[in-house]
């Protein structure tokens, strides 16, 4: 479409062709110009005119400001409770139609109004309170108060306002009727006070035990939520009880500014007792479980007028007030054990303080390892003066964030004191933790401890990697002859030197590399030249690498390095493709862009590596019929998959190289699990490499077209074939994803996996690989072992992000094993093959 408008597009002319178009008055209008010589007095009558009218509409202003501005008034709310000490709850409070509703909430306005008068700031402004609902204890009353305040002066309200709760401990006064005490309240968030709102609804919802009751977003699951419409859901459960509310979809706009959800401990949204905003994508497989610390609950939905999304589905039950999911603490003895904060891996709830003792055999000390730890909320985003929730270890306060949970704290004596503390507002997962018993004079026996105190294996000592994650395994190292030597005192693997990354972190890997000095640029070739050459307009480098990345993005000459438009002219920007800039000129680089894209949205995620509904939508599974899944693919275009050449080759038994082999299933997510979302299709054409060589895996890529084409979904989409020029420098970050075994010779994953690698440089991975590595293949991997692709992964996709696409780079091949130290999986490299995949499929 630019490309298009690009004809009509105003381009500057050149000076001559302005002086063609200025038009010069007929000579005779001469005469009628000298009349009008100089200013004369009409211009002297307009002068004046023009200076009255603006000392007019300054005296305007300024009278508007000093008295009229004070008049404008803003309208504020404030929702807020309090318990009514000498009242007993009744059942028709539940109901606002009821007369007994009605009394109990006038007599409560009338007391507000009451309260109100007494403060001069809230007396001047206060317009009226409603009653929003009624909860046992004694009994709670829930309302909204509204103000009408001249602009300037919200923060005076608001002050006296947060006063007002102080004074709660005060009352009851003399001529009162109720007695009340706890009073919160706070200013309303301002999006629930959007006037764009066209529609409020409410509903109420009493569970049962033992009884599971449902609430939805409006039409759900069958067509988007509807715009402009704020809803609340009214939770209740029975006395003694308290509410768990579980969701099991949540797919709302990203931006919670437009859409969002909000959970309250209370039943009137009171900023102090919000639980969680939510919006955005959350996974099933990510548990959404949230618990109130009374048996009340307030759920609200905001909603604006754009993108409309499926919305939510959650399931609302009680569980009884003190039941092992919601309780913590106490004693905990022997030589090992667990503790974790109440519903872990749920969000823990608003309010609960818990303390362990934790006792080990005399003689011993009390090691406590966390293994998960997510205590954030906002206002406490660095974890230092952990003002809100907390866990206390010995008097040592901890909060934050730690999703890996490398944390650990051990005592002085046999005895530890662990304590959990969350306030009224914000929870999070929480924590789980392994206490164990330690020996003080030797924590780690036949090991490294590290500074951190948790303990490593001794050979992990100075071997050129982090093991401990604070680098104090690596400090302080006497360097095997077998690698390099940092001026910092780290010790390096060999193969590291001079392979253009800095891994000592003070550069001393890569000096004396015969490579480029300061100053100077290093070619793609290795050749240096001065840095000033760079974008100069000569190929100074002689493989036309200093001429990339320009500025300017002039168009260069062409070569192996350079991204080729449509039109044939060549560009110097580095992977121009899909980037969302028409840096060709003639639109091509933005040209076949649906792909690459997930609807998911990356939230916290506790526990394993698997992958997200819908994360990864151009993964497939191929599966042998009758046996089961064999490999992975990607998807390309809706009739087109890339896989593995080794994926299709027959053996004795079978004919992998038939289609009628295989079938094929898109949109998978849990093996065996044929959810709507899943797509199944037969083959129709099996295309392998014709230069396939299985001695040494050299080109192992192969096509496979679909016997009909697919729908797109959410969860079936393209990955982006990156341009034969497009770079995956060393050290990026990659997605490695796979049904495939989770161990070496272990069996193969139900839910889909998904790790993070990185790119390997070429001739690293060559020298590690014994020589085994063509410029046809791509290394990537963790060099200290544990993550890796495995069998079952092959033929699935390397997926690299590059703005907020994901492009594939390579095709999961091979391997010295899984996981190895130093032996990084082998990708097919999808580069070398652009060509070829678009001879053979168009794409
Ligand atoms: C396989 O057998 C396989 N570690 C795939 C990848 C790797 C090893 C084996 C890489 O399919």
């Amino acid at each position: 479409m630019d490309y298009m408008d690009r004809g009509l597009r105003y381009t500057p002319t050149t000076g001559k062709d302005w002086e063609n178009s200025v038009q010069f008055l007929p000579a005779s209008d001469n005469k009628k110009l000298e009349k009008k010589k100089g200013p004369g007095k009409v211009g002297a009558v307009i002068g004046v005119v023009v200076l009255a009218a603006v000392i007019a509409l300054m005296t305007g202003l300024l009278v508007w400001h000093f008295h009229f501005r004070k008049n404008v008034r803003v309208k504020r709310m404030y929702s807020g409770s309090m318990r009514i000490t000498n009242q007993v709850f009744e059942d028709a409070y539940e109901n606002s139609n009821s007369s007994e509703f009605q009394e109990l909430a006038r007599q409560v306005t009338t007391q507000l109004k009451t309260i109100y008068s007494k403060s001069p700031q809230l007396s001047k402004y206060y317009v009226d309170s409603t009653v929003q609902a009624f909860s046992e204890g004694s009994v709670i009353v829930y309302y909204l108060s509204e103000f009408s305040i001249p602009a300037g002066q919200e923060a005076a309200v608001d002050n006296a306002m947060s006063s007002m709760n102080k004074l709660s401990r005060t009352l009851p006064r003399p001529g009162d009727s109720l007695v009340i005490q706890d009073v919160v309240s706070s200013v309303l968030d301002s999006r629930m006070l959007s006037t764009s709102f066209s529609r409020y609804l409410r509903h109420s919802v009493h569970t049962k035990p033992n009884y599971i009751d449902q609430i939805q977003s409006p039409g759900f699951p069958n067509s988007p939520y509807p715009p402009n419409t704020f809803i609340q859901w009214q939770l209740r459960a029975e006395p003694g009880y308290i509410i768990k509310l579980y969701f099991d979809t949540m797919n709302l706009e990203k931006n919670c500014k437009n859409d969002f959800i909000r959970i309250y401990d209370s039943l009137v949204a009171i900023e102090s007792r919000v639980m969680e905003e939510l919006c955005g994508y959350f996974s099933p497989s990510e548990p959404l479980t949230f618990v109130s610390s009374g048996n009340v609950m307030l759920v609200t939905m905001a909603t604006n007028d754009q993108k409309n999304y499926p919305g939510f589905r959650a399931q609302v039950s009680q569980i009884k007030r003190g039941s092992r999911e919601t309780t913590c603490g106490g004693l905990l003895t022997g030589e090992r054990g667990l503790l974790s904060s109440p519903s872990f891996p749920n969000f823990y709830p608003p309010s609960m303080s818990c303390q362990w003792s934790i006792e080990v055999p005399a003689g011993k000390v009390v090691k406590l390892t966390f293994l998960k730890f997510l205590l954030s909320e906002p206002g406490q985003e660095n974890s230092r003066d952990c003002r809100k929730d907390y866990v206390e270890v010995d008097g040592k306060k901890l909060c934050g964030e730690k999703p890996d949970g490398t944390m650990t704290e051990t005592s002085s004596t046999n005895k530890m004191s662990v304590k959990f503390f969350s306030d009224t507002s914000y929870v999070d997962r929480g924590f789980n933790a392994v206490f164990e018993a330690i020996d003080m004079a030797d924590p780690c026996p036949n090991q490294f401890q590290c500074k951190s105190q948790s303990c490593i294996k001794s050979e992990l000592r100075c071997d050129g990697w982090d093991d401990c994650g604070d680098l104090s395994d690596e400090q302080n190292c006497q360097c095997k002859p077998e690698s390099i030597k940092c001026n910092n005192g780290m010790c390096k693997p060999k193969f590291w030197k001079c392979d253009g990354v800095d891994d000592c972190g003070d550069g001393t890997d890569e000096i004396g590399c015969g490579g480029c000095k300061s100053g100077e640029l290093t070619c793609k070739n290795n050749k240096c030249v001065s840095e000033k050459k760079h974008c100069d307009g000569i190929d100074d480098c002689g493989d036309g690498s200093d001429e990339l990345n320009c500025a300017r993005n002039t168009e260069i000459q062409c070569n192996e390095l350079t991204y080729r438009c449509k039109n044939n002219k060549c560009i110097s920007k580095v992977n121009p493709e899909c980037d969302g800039t028409d840096d060709c000129g003639d639109g091509s680089d933005e040209q076949d862009c649906n792909c690459g894209r997930s609807m998911f949205t990356r939230s916290r995620i506790v526990g394993g590596q698997d992958a997200e509904v819908g994360e990864f939508p151009w993964q497939v599974s191929l599966h042998v019929k009758s046996f089961g899944h064999v490999c992975g693919a990607s998807i390309i275009s809706p009739t087109w998959l890339v896989t593995a050449a080794h994926c299709v080759q027959d053996d004795g038994r079978t004919r992998f190289s038939e289609p009628g082999t295989w079938e094929v299933y898109l949109g998978l997510h849990i093996q065996r699990k044929i959810d709507s979302h899943v797509v199944k299709r037969n083959l129709k054409r099996v295309i392998p490499h014709p230069n396939y060589n299985h001695y040494t895996y050299d080109n192992d890529i192969a096509l496979m077209e679909l016997d009909s084409p697919v729908t797109y979904s959410e969860y079936i989409r393209p990955v982006c074939l990156p341009a034969p020029q497009h770079d995956f420098p060393s050290s990026s970050t990659v997605w490695i994803t796979g049904w495939g075994a989770t161990r070496e010779g272990g069996s193969a994953a139900t839910v889909l996996q998904k790790a993070q690698v990185r790119i390997i440089n070429h001739s690293v991975c060559n020298d590690l690989m014994s020589g085994q590595i063509t410029s046809r293949m791509l290394c990537a991997g963790v060099l200290t072992g544990g993550v890796d692709a495995c069998q079952g992964d092959s033929g699935g996709p390397l997926s690299s992000p590059s703005g907020n696409r994901m492009f594939l780079a390579g095709v999961v091949s091979w391997g010295d094993g899984c996981a190895r130290r130093n032996k990084p999986g082998i990708y097919t490299t999808v580069t070398q093959f652009r060509g070829w995949i678009k001879e053979k499929t168009g794409v």
